[in-house]
């Protein structure tokens, strides 16, 4: 048992340049230190991320309740857990914030991590042998993500499936997201190179536009480098959603719940898409399952609708909603609950994207925590510090498997 002897926790901001909180946990031995991201397409059934009063608010709670803290075994994450959620005292961290829940939970598995020389998955997962997930990252976005005429559609996404390491696979996204550049100054001139918040492209262009401009990017990489790359999006879709229909306002196109399941069907077929997250609002677990139903060989993936929470998750197995699931261990506070939500979505044959926040921080965690929930994919981005820190954590991991 590796208690916690001392904590601090202080504000920060994200890549974004939003409040959020960092916090120190200190053990005999050893210390962790994590800073939470925080989404901009945040979904509404979220732990709230920062009290109302700001990260002042929490802060002065969490000191005032210190000696609750102190003395929990820092590798004991439920406890701390149990404890965060205690002191907090509502169902969404309304008091103390996810942010301080995130930062808290996942500092203390890093100490625990460091006081005994191993690496912080191993916290996670014990000796069972890791798997280092491939990185899906956008090359391609708008909504909330960038600025006025971007693509309606958030992200577009590769993956590259057929890389032999992750070395490898961070170099072919790295390619794709190249490419994506020159083929958009091809068409537009005057593109200024603008970049949304995660570091993908935000040109003027449609959703259209989009589209092919990156299945040429893509096309073109995998023919040169041979290796076969998947195509995806995260459509994001309770952004869109407004009193009962899609508006897709760079287009100016509003479908109804069910145009919009027809244009998401056209959407897989036409351009071979291999991953499709928030395809429809966040309360539409029905269109949801009518999707799954209807194509196969597709990973539907509920960002929004499931919020890394169980009892969402729950209703979403039963009703057959998705076969994938986000993984935002901010979408629920802590590192604790995070992990039950991934256990349950492999359990049912879920498969688990663990991601990043539009509003990231210089943090690697995501890295060991991706390998912890025995991710399929890590989300997390291509270029800029936020996400590379994660990608080469995970070079790392892999170098030390390797030896
Ligand atoms: C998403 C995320 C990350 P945000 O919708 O999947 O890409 O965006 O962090 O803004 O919710
Ligand atoms: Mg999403």
């Amino acid at each position: 048992m590796v208690e916690i002897i001392d904590f601090k926790i202080r504000p920060a901001f994200t890549s974004r340049g939003d409040p959020t909180l960092e916090a120190e946990v200190i053990v005999r031995g050893g210390k962790g230190r994590a800073t939470s991201p925080m989404g901009a397409s945040a979904g509404k059934n979220e732990a709230v991320h920062l009290p109302k009063g700001g990260p002042k608010a929490s802060i002065e709670i969490l000191v005032s309740n210190r000696n609750r803290i102190i003395g929990i075994d820092a590798g004991d994450l439920k406890a701390l857990s149990d404890t965060l959620k205690d002191i907090d005292g509502t169902e969404k961290f309304e008091n103390i914030g996810a942010a301080a829940a995130y930062a808290i939970t996942v500092a203390s598995a890093e100490a625990e991590a460091d006081s005994r020389g191993v690496p912080m998955y191993e916290v996670l997962i014990g000796k069972e042998k890791p798997t280092i997930p491939y990185p899906l990252g956008n090359v391609l976005g708008g909504g909330k993500h960038a600025g006025k005429g971007s693509p309606d559609i958030q992200e577009f996404l590769v993956t590259p499936l057929g890389a032999p390491n992750i070395v490898e696979a961070i170099k072919v996204n790295l390619e794709v997201h190249k490419k994506v550049r020159s083929i958009i100054e091809e068409r537009d001139p005057t593109f200024t190179g603008g970049k949304g918040d995660e570091g993908a492209w935000a040109p003027k262009m449609t959703d259209e536009e989009a589209f092919e401009v990156v299945e040429k990017a893509i096309d073109h990489v995998s023919r040169e480098l041979g290796y076969k790359i998947g195509f995806g999006i995260d459509m994001a879709s309770s952004s869109l959603w407004e009193n009962g229909k899609y508006v897709y306002r760079r287009k100016g196109k509003i479908l109804t719940p069910e145009e919009q399941l027809a244009y998401v069907e056209d959407l897989v077929k036409r351009y071979n898409l291999i991953y499709v997250e928030d395809p429809f609002h966040e309360e539409d677990f029905e269109s949801f399952s009518e999707l799954t139903k209807k194509i196969k060989d597709v990973v539907i993936v509920g960002d929004d609708l499931f919020v890394t929470n169980v009892a969402r998750l729950e209703r979403g197995i039963k009703m057959n909603a998705a076969n994938g699931v986000i993984l935002k261990v901010n979408q629920v506070g802590t590192l604790y609950d995070a992990l039950l939500f991934s256990k349950l979505a492999i359990d049912n044959g879920y498969k688990v994207i663990a991601s990043h926040r539009s509003g990231d921080t210089w943090d690697h965690h995501l890295a060991h925590i991706a390998i912890g929930a025995k991710a399929w994919l890590i989300k997390t981005g291509i270029v800029g510090g936020e996400r590379m820190s994660k990608l080469m954590e995970l070079c790392r991991i892999w170098e030390g498997l390797q030896e």
